[in-house]
């Protein structure tokens, strides 16, 4: 219970933006009145401007309309009442939980556009796992960047966690040899990759993914155990492109794809309704969630924690 409410309070700051604009807008809507087509209407308009998306939208509104036109129910409060419960039950019990390797280390590969968020989560991840007894290392396989490599290592310096890096301009490839080499040397738990930003158009950029990838395969059984994807809240439909296009990219089945999504800035946005859209667009489940700038600001999944920080007071 102390842990639940700990979790509760730190997403429902995150989400507080997507609380006073979306959630307060419906309330206001909803609570005490009587439904109409009108306010059926309104509703479907701020799901979608909320970007829960297409698909997720249309079903709750059919399923209000059809229960309002039989008679079913006629006030606002069994809207909000029904809609808790629809967002409550719609991720299963998936696979959220970041896999580990029989064998240590377990390799995370993180990947994603440019200023999505890859860096800052790799801190926040890291911070997370040292949080919880694990020994962690990081791999500088951004090499393209200028301030790149230094960026990670200030991460680093303040989280007392070794980072392993090559020069700029050289090949990531060989960084993430490097990396792979000195975490089985010392044992570490985890080794998390940071990767220069890509389109998934770049081919060339695409293909040295592929070429980190099996570097990493060859020198650790099962690597990367995890491929994380991040996507930037605030990016809306263009983030939901992305999951697509990066798992298509990335290849899917057997030691291939995407295998979990970090989802950044969910407090930079008051349109939270975009995990509920990913759900929609792909089945790649949301492993975290990026609430703030510091390696603090990191929580893993969970939908019930999510749905009661959007609608509790
Ligand atoms: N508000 C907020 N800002 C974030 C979050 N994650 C990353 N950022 C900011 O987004 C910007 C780009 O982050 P960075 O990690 O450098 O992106 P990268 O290019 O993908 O490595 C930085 O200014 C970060 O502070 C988050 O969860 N919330
Ligand atoms: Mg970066």
């Amino acid at each position: 219970m102390g842990l639940f409410s700990a979790i509760t309070a730190k997403i429902r700051g995150g989400l507080a933006k997507t609380r006073e604009v979306f959630v307060a807008g419906l309330k206001s809507l909803l609570l005490g009145r009587t439904l109409d087509e009108a306010t059926i209407a309104e509703i479907r308009r701020r799901l979608i401007e909320a970007d829960v998306g297409v698909k997720t939208t249309d079903r709750f509104i059919s399923h209000i309309e059809e229960q309002f036109r039989a008679g079913k129910i006629d006030k606002g409060d069994q809207v909000l009442d029904y809609l808790k419960h629809e967002l409550r039950s719609m991720w299963p019990p998936q696979d959220r939980e970041l896999r580990r390797a029989a064998m240590k280390p377990t390799v995370i590969l993180v990947t994603g556009v440019n200023g999505a968020g890859k860096t800052t989560s790799i801190s926040k991840l890291a911070n997370l796992l040292k949080s919880r007894g694990d020994r962690v290392m990081l791999g500088a396989c951004d090499t393209f960047r200028a301030g790149a490599v230094r960026q990670l290592e200030i991460w680093g310096e303040r989280l007392g966690i070794d980072v392993i890096k090559g020069h700029q301009g050289g090949d990531p490839a060989a960084v993430a040899f490097d990396a792979c080499q000195a975490a089985k040397a010392r044992g570490v738990d985890f080794l998390i990759l940071d990767t220069a930003g890509r389109l998934q158009t770049q081919d060339p950029l695409m293909r040295q993914l592929s070429k980190i990838r099996s570097v990493v395969g060859k020198q650790i059984p099962g690597a990367p155990h995890e491929v994380i994807l991040v996507l930037d809240a605030t990016a809306g439909q263009n983030a939901l492109r992305q999951a697509e296009e990066f798992s298509r990219a990335m290849g899917a089945g057997e030691g291939g794809g995407v295998t979990g999504l970090f989802l950044s800035k969910l407090d930079g946005t008051a349109k939270g309704g975009i995990v509920i859209a990913v759900k929609e667009a792909t089945s790649i489940p949301v492993k975290f969630v990026g609430i703030g700038e510091t390696p603090a600001d990191v929580q893993p999944f969970e939908p019930e924690a999510f749905v009661d920080a959007l609608f509790e007071n």
